[in-house]
């Protein structure tokens, strides 16, 4: 049996079937925090007094200065009076400020049905995002009570951020942290990177990877003399949005593009894939806690072990999710169904995964590394 909880699980939260996550019948995934959520929209100050923040979540994580640090995907939107009236918030570029865009839900050109988006009812393609996010860093010492800052860390600057930035994952390399996005416009989804030392400022350093992608995670470390980094191409028609494996000398240009794993019929990993937190290094293989979704657009944490000296390769998969939305806060929100990781901390044997709750809150949850080195199957891959 692993070290005991440090207390971010303090008493332990038991979901449905009230199983304790140290007992026989123990299942992956119900040692939540009990304070879960964690960071929620009303922690969160809007940008601008005529702006309501409805979502606080798909954080990345580091830990610096001996805190804990999210940086929070916060998505705003402005107040609305009148319900038949959708804005719709956008970086101006040419102008460079802030604009809106109205929409009466009457007309018939667009479909509103999808909370996250409008899309033109002839082409089901996203047109507009109904929220505009960018980056803010919530702090902690103690990695369960968090102190939101007062301004944006990132906020859209330029014509690929246009419609915002989402889902940072930050990586540590020596002194340097390493911050990958979805960089979102009309132009499409692409990867930005961007590097801090201190989370005061922040360098862009472009975008590394073009539309359509998302889901980037740098690996912490040189690999046999080159960067790696697993990506998710959005792709349309032939294809499946399935994680890939790219390599890298210097962080911004890559290449080396493989197919590292796809989704599987009939599984909670059916419809699409993308990698979440930052890989871990353990002494069996590089773990990387991704996400799946299934054709109910739920999405689920599982878990893959990659080659310590060549990540293109998969030693082991799990079967079974290591956490599902099960938690009325995972359940209910803006987006129903959703737990998704972009960051966790790993201390001795645990595993302190932060992660965001439909699209609306961020909560965490701690595993031992050992339940989730046994959820892998390492026979069938
Ligand atoms: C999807 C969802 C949204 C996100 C857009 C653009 O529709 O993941 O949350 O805003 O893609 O990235």
């Amino acid at each position: 049996m692993s070290k005991v909880s440090n207390g971010y699980g303090g008493e332990k939260q038991q979901l449905n079937d009230g199983r304790d996550s140290r007992g026989e019948t123990a299942k992956l995934g119900t040692d939540r925090f009990v304070n879960n959520p964690i960071l929620t929209p009303a922690d969160v100050k809007p940008f601008r007094e005529d702006f309501e923040v409805i979502g606080t979540f798909n954080a990345g994580v580091a830990m610096y200065d001996g805190e804990t640090i999210l940086l929070s995907r916060v998505a705003e939107r402005p107040k609305v009076t009148d319900a038949t009236i959708v804005r719709i918030p956008f970086y101006d570029h040419e102008a460079a400020r802030l604009a809106i865009h109205n929409f009466d839900t009457r007309q018939s050109e667009f479909d509103f049905s999808d909370p996250r988006g409008i899309s033109s009812k002839s082409g089901k393609h996203t047109a507009y995002l109904t929220s505009l996010s960018y980056l803010r860093i919530a702090r902690s010492r103690d990695g369960i009570h968090f102190t939101v800052d007062e301004k944006a860390f990132m906020f859209p600057e330029n014509e690929y951020e246009a419609f915002g930035l989402e889902d940072p994952r930050i990586t540590q390399i020596g002194d340097e942290y390493y911050i990958t996005y979805t960089s979102v416009s009309s132009l499409g989804v692409g990867v930005g990177l961007a590097m801090t030392t201190d989370f005061k400022r922040v360098q862009r350093l472009g975008l590394i990877f073009p539309p359509e992608n998302k889901d980037v995670v740098i690996f912490p470390e040189v690999i046999e003399g080159k960067y790696y980094a697993l990506h998710r191409p959005s792709v349309s028609g032939l294809g499946n949005p399935e994680i890939w494996v790219a390599s890298s000398t210097d962080l911004v240009h890559w290449g080396g593009h493989r197919h590292l794993m796809g989704i599987r019929p009939d599984s909670w990993d059916s419809v699409r894939l993308g990698a979440g937190a930052v890989p871990i290094k353990t002494e069996d293989g590089w773990l990387e806690i991704y996400h799946g979704s299934d054709e109910e657009g739920r999405y689920t944490l599982g878990a893959v072990l990659l080659d310590l000296k060549d990540p293109t390769k998969i030693i082991a998969r799990s079967d079974r999710p290591i956490l599902e939305p099960e938690a009325d806060y995972e359940v209910n929100g803006f987006y129903k169904n959703v737990v998704f990781s972009c960051g966790l901390i790993a201390e001795g044997d645990r595993l302190r995964i932060y992660y965001g709750v439909a699209d609306t809150a961020m909560a965490g949850v701690e595993l031992d590394l050992q339940d989730v080195m046994d959820s892998l199957n390492l026979q069938r891959v």
